[in-house]
């Protein structure tokens, strides 16, 4: 039985034979191939094509309903938009699967080649863009009035490549075979300025007016791409803009006959939506990097703007008709942008203007690592956006002046909450911009909206206490579930009935089926089948058989020193040391044959984190060749971790690693796929991996490490990490063997700077600290996968535990308690 058929199709979905019709019109018109003779990209495009067309269709219908129920809209801004493929995303939502299957087959390719057919539409680095993805799925699911706005990048996150056992990066031309999901609209662009000056003009009544002239002009061209519903009738887009040299602009150049300097002018301009900036550990205050967040901003702020006049209440009304959330400080200039046009295009009085703002903007906060808050150096942000830098500076005076009414006195705190950072170079602080700025501002999980609260904005928190507000996150059930795991899903359906894929809370009711030993012996063959499926896909790209029965043991996400790769390789070198140790044969008790898998990308310039993936391959590279070694233990790394590739991973993992740092993980997102998905959590107490096990059950979960309060106490005691290290034989001989080049032979000293990041530069993140305590740990997992029947039960306890970290439950609370909006009923309205 297929579960993506039990709820139907969409009762004006179009018929197979429609489809059929469809796809072969499409073929024939987009690719000019003969259908008959159509080859499976050929196929996949005449379906996207033919699906598209529906869509649009569809989303025509939507907007025209929201426009007229007058709801509140909601605009998510962000840079960032990890899409992934859409093709079975966009067949699952509309109910076509079989009909599409079908349709494939009769062409004689199979819809899992097809679907194969597609690049990823990777506009973002990782946990944050993912997230804007899954909202994006869910708002258009519960039927919100919603819009996602970004950057419709020519490059998304770069290609991995591992060529010698390091990480190469290779452009992501991810448009090469066109994108069939977007709409480019020629027709609909806003033009963007950036550098010039400001002009102070007055008026008949001698007031003051500011005018910004920019000195270099661009257009943005909306590209809409399509996301439908689930199941609902109703498709809501991302626009994602996209920079066109201005014609003007070059009619200049071209007056002055200078042909090539028009053309270099052009090229230049249009390389603000080039490339997606592929750091995101670190900012480095580049300024394209500014440009390109001005450049998203002005021009989504012109659409929004736009639209709120049409909308009744005009823009004084804004705040009750629109809500803009903020995705991180990365689009926070809009603040000062909607100031600009109330004031100075639309001139309104600056209280007005402020009030307007603030109750129209609210943020969220992803990260409290200092080197990923951005700030901007005044100088540069002068030099790009005048008359932004003014109206910050105005923002301020104005905070400030409150904060020393409140405060007499206190120099300290004033320079503390400023803006504008004096001590470093003066720059611009965009996060107490955005926390200025907004009405509302939250984090991602309990913990980190607490350490938010007690820490990083505690002198906000003091002044504005009822402004900040935890918002939990959450991931679509319909991708990491029904689409990424179909088998499970179906057995899911099967036990509990359909509608939990909407309604995931639902998932508790598998919990007394975890007592039933049929349904252990079906919910094992799933997880069997899903390891084959990704033992297969992994062979020709990691180079690593792994066997089904060995435990999968998975660690990916972005590499980064804070999520502790490196703690997870020093737990497999002591399992190869002890596998060596034992008589020739036999293995170590508890006895579990594993495979430990690894993926994910490295910033370009983040050395320690390249470092890292080249000390995985060179611990595999010995691991796997020792035939001693080999029967019990392998080392895979799966190269260019993305959304199609997690989604083949996450189905075939028995056990996640989530072992960051405590209080360095805002929330993590994959700990929920994982999770959801049948495996067991390895980790420590961290974002909202601290929620999942008080949700799942402490006792199913592996938890290690130092707590965050703990690890803050360690610190200001004096940590002293080769305390540790000289005391623990087994981690000293762990660490001693990667320093010294038993890894590396030919290159002895290549990881020695991992060795000094741990023993001589005080070991930032604990891995000295958390080890034996992950070890131990390890040992618990290993046990209890040694009890099939055990671990099954406590597999089906973590998907049944699972229902409150549905994107849908995450912006139902967003919807409700910072946006008060609600869903569209009525025409095509959501079917309870
Ligand atoms: C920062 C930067 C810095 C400058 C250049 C480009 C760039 C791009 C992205 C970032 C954001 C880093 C913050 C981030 O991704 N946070 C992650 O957000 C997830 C969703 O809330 C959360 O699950 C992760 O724990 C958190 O690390």
């Amino acid at each position: 039985m297929k579960n993506h058929d039990v709820a139907g199709r969409m009762a004006d979905s179009p018929s197979r034979e429609g489809l059929r019709e469809a796809v072969r019109r499409q073929i024939l018109s987009y690719t000019g191939s003969d259908p008959d003779r159509a080859g499976v990209r050929d196929v996949y495009r005449g379906l996207a094509f033919a699906l598209r067309e529906y869509l649009a269709e569809k989303w025509i219908e939507t907007q025209r309903a929201y426009y007229e129920s007058g709801a509140k809209r909601i605009y998510y801004l962000s840079l960032e938009f990890l899409v992934g493929r859409s093709l079975m995303s966009n067949i699952l939502s509309l109910g076509l699967e079989d009909d599409a299957r079908a349709v494939v087959e009769s062409y004689g390719h199979s819809l899992d080649d097809i679907e194969e057919m597609e690049w990823d539409a990777g506009l973002g680095n990782g946990g944050l863009g993912r997230l804007a993805s899954c909202f994006m799925d869910s708002l258009a699911t519960q039927g919100f009035a919603a819009y996602g706005y970004g950057i419709r990048y020519d490059f998304g996150i770069f290609w991995q490549v591992i060529e010698n056992g390091a990480q190469t990066e290779r452009p992501d031309n991810w448009m090469r075979f066109g994108c069939p999901w977007q709409f480019e609209r020629q027709g609909h662009l806003y033009p963007v300025q950036f550098g010039g000056s400001v002009r102070i003009l007055h008026d008949e009544q001698g007031n003051e007016r500011r005018i910004w002239v920019g000195s270099e002009h661009v257009l943005a061209v909306a590209c809409d791409m399509l996301v439908p519903g689930y199941r609902n009738g109703k498709v809501i887009n991302m626009r994602l803009w996209n920079a066109k040299a201005s014609r003007e602009f070059a009619l200049d150049y071209f007056q002055r006959g200078d042909y090539v300097g028009a053309v270099e002018e052009k090229a230049k301009s249009e390389n603000i939506s080039k490339v997606l900036y592929p750091d995101d550990s670190r900012v480095q205050g580049q300024e394209l990097r500014l440009k390109q967040q001005y450049f998203f901003v002005a021009a989504t702020i012109q659409d929004i703007v736009r639209r709120s006049r049409k909308q009744s209440g005009g823009l004084a009304g804004m705040p009750d008709r629109v809500a803009v959330q903020l995705n991180d400080t990365h689009p926070a200039i809009a603040i000062p942008e909607l100031m600009r046009v109330l004031v100075d295009e639309e001139e309104l009085n600056w209280d007005d203007a402020w009030s307007i703002c603030v109750r129209t903007f609210a943020y969220t906060n992803h990260t409290i690592l200092p080197e990923a808050l951005e700030h901007w150096p005044v100088e540069t942000m002068q030099r790009v956006l005048p008359r932004h830098m003014e109206i910050i500076y105005e923002i301020n005076a104005r905070f400030l002046q409150l904060v020393r009414r409140l405060h007499p006195g206190d120099d300290a705190l004033a320079a503390r909450l400023s803006i504008i950072d004096e001590d470093h170079g003066r720059r611009v602080r965009m996060a107490h911009l955005a926390l200025v700025g907004s009405h509302m501002v939250n984090g991602v999980s309990a913990l980190h909206t607490d350490l938010l609260r007690s820490s990083v904005f505690q002198d906000f928190h003091d002044m504005y206490p009822r402004r900040f507000v935890n918002m939990t996150n959450g991931v679509t059930p319909r991708r990491w579930m029904l689409q990424a795991n179909p088998l499970l899903s179906d057995l899911i359906t099967e036990a509990i009935g359909p509608g939990w894929e909407t309604d995931l809370a639902r998932l508790r009711d598998l919990r007394p089926l975890a007592e039933d030993a049929q349904f252990r012996q079906r919910w094992r063959e799933v997880k069997f089948e899903n390891k084959k499926r990704l033992s297969a896909y992994m062979l020709p790209r990691a180079r690593v058989l792994a066997p089904p029965e060995f435990m999968f043991d998975v660690h990916v996400k972005r590499i980064h020193e804070y999520k502790r790769q490196l703690l997870n390789v020093l737990h497999v070198v002591t399992l190869y040391n002890r596998l060596r140790g034992a008589p020739p044969g036999e293995c170590p008790l508890p006895c579990v044959p594993r495979v430990a898998i690894f993926g994910g990308k490295a910033a370009p310039a983040y050395a320690m984190a390249k470092l890292t993936i080249r000390l995985i391959h060179a611990v595999a590279s010995v691991v796997n060749g020792d035939p001693h070694v080999s029967n019990y233990l392998r080392v895979a790394f799966v190269p260019n971790y993305c959304v199609s590739n997690a989604e083949k991973i996450i189905p075939g993992t028995d056990l996640s690693e989530q072992i960051s740092t405590a209080g360095t993980e805002a929330s993590g997102t994959g700990n929920m796929k994982f999770a959801m998905n049948g495996a067991l959590t390895i980790g420590t107490m961290d974002g909202a991996t601290v929620e999942m096990a008080k949700e799942i059950g402490d006792e199913h979960f592996f938890i290690f490490g130092l707590h965050t309060p703990e690890v803050a106490a360690l610190k200001a005691r004096g940590y002293d990490p080769r305390r540790i290290y000289d005391a623990d034989r087994e981690l000293r001989l762990a660490v001693d063997m990667i320093a010294n080049g038993h890894f590396s032979p030919r290159e002895p000293g290549l990881f020695e700077p991992i060795r000094q990041s741990w023993l001589d530069d005080g070991d930032k993140y604990m891995v000295m600290a958390d080890y034996r305590s992950y070890v131990e740990a390890q040992e618990r997992a290993a046990h209890l996968y040694q009890d099939r029947e055990e671990w099954t039960r406590v597999s089906i306890l973590n998907t049944a535990g699972m229902g409150y970290f549905s994107s849908d439950r995450t912006i139902a609370q967003y919807a409700r308690e910072i946006w008060g909006a609600e869903p569209v009923t009525g025409s095509g309205a959501r079917k309870k």
